[in-house]
């Protein structure tokens, strides 16, 4: 299912602009369009899923895919041994800004810890 007011839904299905790397039946991975290091890649589910928060128990699987698919990514884009970062924000003190789950890939600089 999607939401034709949901900018990420609108990339998934070649509606808007979006510089996608990778898809599958269930997983979309794409550019981030303000990217805060040098590979900064979103991977998102196809279904419209608002965010962590909405996840049922059978979604288990899906999320552990989208972890395997950016860890391939990290490998094609040549991040695996430097490192990088996973993050998912969920609801406004943690900085989610778009309500369609998403999971940042980040690497191709050093990260500091705490995040801010
Ligand atoms: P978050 O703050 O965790 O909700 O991250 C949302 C990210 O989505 C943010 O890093 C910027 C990115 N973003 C927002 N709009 C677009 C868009 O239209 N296209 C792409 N490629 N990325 C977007």
């Amino acid at each position: 299912m999607s939401q034709i007011s949901c900018i990420f839904c609108r990339i998934i299905h070649g509606q808007a602009p979006g510089e996608v790397i990778y898809q599958d039946e269930e997983i979309t991975a794409f550019r981030d369009i303000h990217p805060q290091a040098p590979v900064h890649i979103l991977i998102v589910p196809n279904r419209h899923i608002p965010a962590v928060a909405a996840l049922h128990p059978d979604d288990a699987s899906l999320i552990g895919r989208m972890i395997l698919v950016a860890r391939e990514l990290a490998k094609r884009e040549g991040i695996a041994s430097t490192g990088y970062r996973l993050v998912i924000n969920n609801g406004p003190q943690a900085g989610q800004s778009i309500d369609h789950l998403h999971l940042h890939l980040l690497g191709g600089r050093t990260m500091r810890w705490p995040p801010g």
